[in-house]
């Protein structure tokens, strides 16, 4: 197995994600909890280019990048397989994977972001994405079938954290009425293993938004103010 770290931060879903799939695999590794305000000289020499968590470090070697970080899981330790094995559906979880990162979770955080004017429009753009998501995992218990994978663990951010936005943010995206399968799917999945007994505690993940979002809200208006 050798030696396995995780340089991660606990209220972050990709960190979350990885510390799923450690668990599903069985595999020990050390919790290297990272500040991202002082970040450390290991996070920073580990993933020079992003300077992001979560880093796994395998016998010292840094892999960065959450979806690349699973598929590393999932060639290095073959049991309970995350992503599917034929190749078709291993093709359509990575491209859900990365509609997941590159449009919904990207469109739920600018519309928790977004204040004023832009605020409608933004919420919009976001209700479509899930939209589609919703459609993926319509008849299925998980977004791989019965069991929960790849795609679960990628999207398992959906039921705790983007309720937590939704309050930071001001915003309800998830009903049932709008997204019924996504939402009988977000219930299932904070009853199952690993993910119901891996979660950070609300209040922390709160704080953790409302930073998150004055950062992202002052940097937007020293934009505005340049142009
Ligand atoms: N695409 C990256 C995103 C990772 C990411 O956004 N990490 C955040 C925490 S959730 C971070 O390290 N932020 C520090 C910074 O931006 O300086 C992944 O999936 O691993």
């Amino acid at each position: 197995m050798g030696e396995v770290k995780l340089l991660a931060t606990p209220q972050s879903s990709p960190c979350a994600r990885i510390e799923w799939a450690l668990k599903m695999k069985g595999v020990e590794y050390k919790y290297m909890k990272q500040s991202l305000l002082n970040k450390s000289h290991l996070l920073l020499q580990s993933n020079p280019v992003y300077k992001k968590v979560p880093v796994l470090l395998h016998n010292g070697l840094p892999i960065a990048e959450s979806l690349v970080i699973l598929e590393y899981i999932d060639e290095t330790w073959k049991q309970n397989p995350l992503l599917p094995q034929d190749p078709y559906d291993r093709a359509n979880a990575r491209f859900w994977a990365r509609f997941f990162d590159e449009k919904c979770a990207v469109g739920m955080w600018k519309a928790g972001v977004a204040q004023g004017e832009g605020k409608a429009g933004a919420i919009e753009s976001a209700l479509e994405s899930l939209a589609l998501l919703d459609k993926q995992i319509e008849g299925k218990r998980y977004f791989g079938g019965e069991e929960i994978g790849y795609m679960d663990i990628v999207a398992g951010g959906i039921p705790y954290w983007l309720n937590v936005l939704e309050q930071v943010g001001d915003m309800e995206l998830m009903t049932p009425q709008r997204f019924p399968h996504l939402h009988r799917w977000s219930l299932n999945l904070m009853q199952t293993s690993p993910v119901k007994d891996c979660l950070p505690p609300r209040d922390s993940v709160v704080n953790y938004f409302r930073l998150g979002f004055k950062k992202a809200r002052s940097m937007s208006s020293a934009n505005n103010n340049k142009s």
